[in-house]
């Protein structure tokens, strides 16, 4: 038998290994939800010319959307934004020296013409980026409605199921 390996469909990278810790959790909730999806460092200091080939390759890969987490000075998706039609989700990684405020603005403050969708600082970010990226991809496909349907009714239920925040 052979073993078709399903294309990505959702590109996580980040600009460093030591923003995987923080990545991680998008790249749980997109396994979770069963989207397809690759994980890659391309740093936009270290790895400018990745970082363009990323970008121009990723639509004919079949990449749908890009989450990027990036910290400090964080270019990442902004400049991914820069070189690709491709909806962008930044995650601003908490950084040391500014609890991630550098990384929060860095991001956001995209001038006009250029969209990122920018998330929380550090965990939230993470996992929100991919719950907003499986939102965009089930608009066309609903086994991934459904599955994003039901991980929100289940989450709704383990809040109202535990209401004695002591138990
Ligand atoms: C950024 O610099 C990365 O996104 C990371 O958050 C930060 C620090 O990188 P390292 O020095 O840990 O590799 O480009």
């Amino acid at each position: 038998m052979t073993i078709t390996a399903v294309p990505p469909r959702v590109g996580v990278v980040m600009g460093s290994r030591s923003d995987w810790e923080t990545m991680q959790h998008a790249a749980d909730y997109l396994t979770q939800l069963g989207v397809p999806h690759e994980v890659q460092v391309v740093s936009a200091h270290r790895t400018p010319d990745l970082l363009f080939r990323y970008a121009d390759e990723a639509v004919g890969r079949g990449i749908q959307v890009i989450i990027a987490g990036a910290g400090g000075a964080a270019h990442l998706p902004g400049m991914l934004a820069a070189k690709t039609r491709l909806p962008v989700f930044g995650v601003p990684v908490q950084s040391k020296a500014l609890n991630g405020m550098d990384s929060l603005l860095s991001i956001a403050q995209m001038p006009a013409g250029i969209p990122v969708g920018t998330l929380a600082i550090g965990r939230a970010g993470a996992v929100n980026a991919a719950l907003l990226a499986a939102a965009v991809l089930a608009l066309h496909d609903p086994e991934l409605a459904r599955a994003l349907e039901a991980f929100r009714d289940n989450q709704t239920r383990q809040v109202l199921n535990h209401p004695d925040p002591r138990a």
